[in-house]
């Protein structure tokens, strides 16, 4: 994969992130969504790439735009594309933290094809030893692994857990342990990630969110170093169906990092909403600033992208109203 392509993707989540800001607040979770997939698909399609959405906003009937399939581009090279044009809609619509605009490319094929289901999810930073925290070991185990090899007291770890009642035993037992807990109401992908971030205050996360935002988290932590597992979690029949049309036959597996995101792989997102990665949109007379972060897997640089936004001289952002 092209070195470039990376910074010409800010451009994508940029766009994406520009016209969902617009929206923040106004409690609209589905206009929000819309305006980042108009943008995003927009700015995808003024990229020379041969780009395939393999993780996107569904499948075909229940998704007007980015749906899995999608073939986006001007030409160039064979890409697979993971996205989220609006990871957090929920958090946008309410104003709420750590709302941003994701995409996550590879080589064809390299990405886990996962069905639009839950996932269980467990993530630590860079520098730790490999399989220091399991998927299914119990959370003490996983809690006194991860504390001796950071040489932290378990009372000092934080773990950050989506904030839902399916979480209430897991939450209970991180307690009983004397850890420490972040609640989130949404965004696992930036909950995951903050465990790579020396300074995010986060040393773990736990939990079961959306099995799309796995894989993004998942090409996240290959490019910072870090570690990531993930089952999938189906609730009902339908569900089940949905994954084995995606070819998945054990639906016991659980997936190592390489696994849901192999090879070369980037991630781009921008802030839509503050949060602890990245600042959200800053809006004023005529322009806007984001902030971006830009990573690739290969050389696992890690790059902050601040841009200033002129309104007057860039006719496509005339599309976001
Ligand atoms: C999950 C999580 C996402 O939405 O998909 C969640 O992975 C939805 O969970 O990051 P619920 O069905 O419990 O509401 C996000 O938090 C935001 O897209
Ligand atoms: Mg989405
Ligand atoms: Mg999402």
């Amino acid at each position: 994969m092209e070195r470039n392509l990376a910074l010409e993707t800010v451009r994508v989540t940029e766009a994406a992130a520009l016209a969902a800001s617009r929206l923040m607040g106004r409690g609209d979770e589905k206009a929000a969504d819309q305006a980042a997939v108009n943008a995003m698909r927009d700015a995808l399609n003024g990229m020379a790439i041969d780009g395939t959405v393999v993780i996107g906003e569904g499948e075909r009937d229940e998704a007007p735009m980015l749906y899995i399939g999608e073939k986006v581009g001007l030409g160039g090279p064979g890409i697979d594309i993971a996205l989220d044009p609006l990871e957090g809609t929920t958090l946008t619509a309410k104003g709420g933290p750590n709302a941003m605009t994701v995409i996550a490319m590879a080589e064809s094929g390299n990405f886990l094809n996962a069905p639009d289901t839950y996932m269980d999810k467990i993530a630590v930073g860079a520098g730790l030893p490999e399989g220091v925290v399991d998927l299914d070991e119990t959370v003490f185990n996983n809690l006194s692994n991860l504390a001796k090899a950071k040489k932290m007291d378990i009372s000092d770890l934080v773990v950050c857990i989506m904030d839902r009642p399916r979480h209430e035993e897991k939450i209970t037992q991180v307690r009983e342990c004397g850890a420490r807990i972040v609640l989130i109401g949404d965004g696992d992908v930036a909950g995951a990630l903050a465990t790579s971030r020396f300074d995010s205050g986060i040393d773990l996360y736990m939990g079961i969110g959306g099995a799309p935002e796995g894989v993004l988290a998942a090409a996240a932590l290959r490019c910072t170093g870090g570690q990531f597992q993930g089952r999938l979690v189906f609730r009902n029949d339908d569900e089940v169906a949905r994954a084995k049309r995606w070819g998945i036959e054990d639906l016991d597996r659980k997936y190592m990092i390489d696994e849901l995101a192999k090879g070369d792989v980037m991630f781009v997102a921008t802030g839509v909403t503050d949060g602890s990665l990245l600042r959200g949109v800053r809006r004023y007379q005529g322009g806007a600033t984001t902030q971006s972060i830009v990573m690739r897997s290969k050389t696992g640089t890690s790059r902050i992208v601040d841009a200033t936004h002129n309104f007057y001289r860039k006719t496509w952002y005339d599309n976001l109203g």
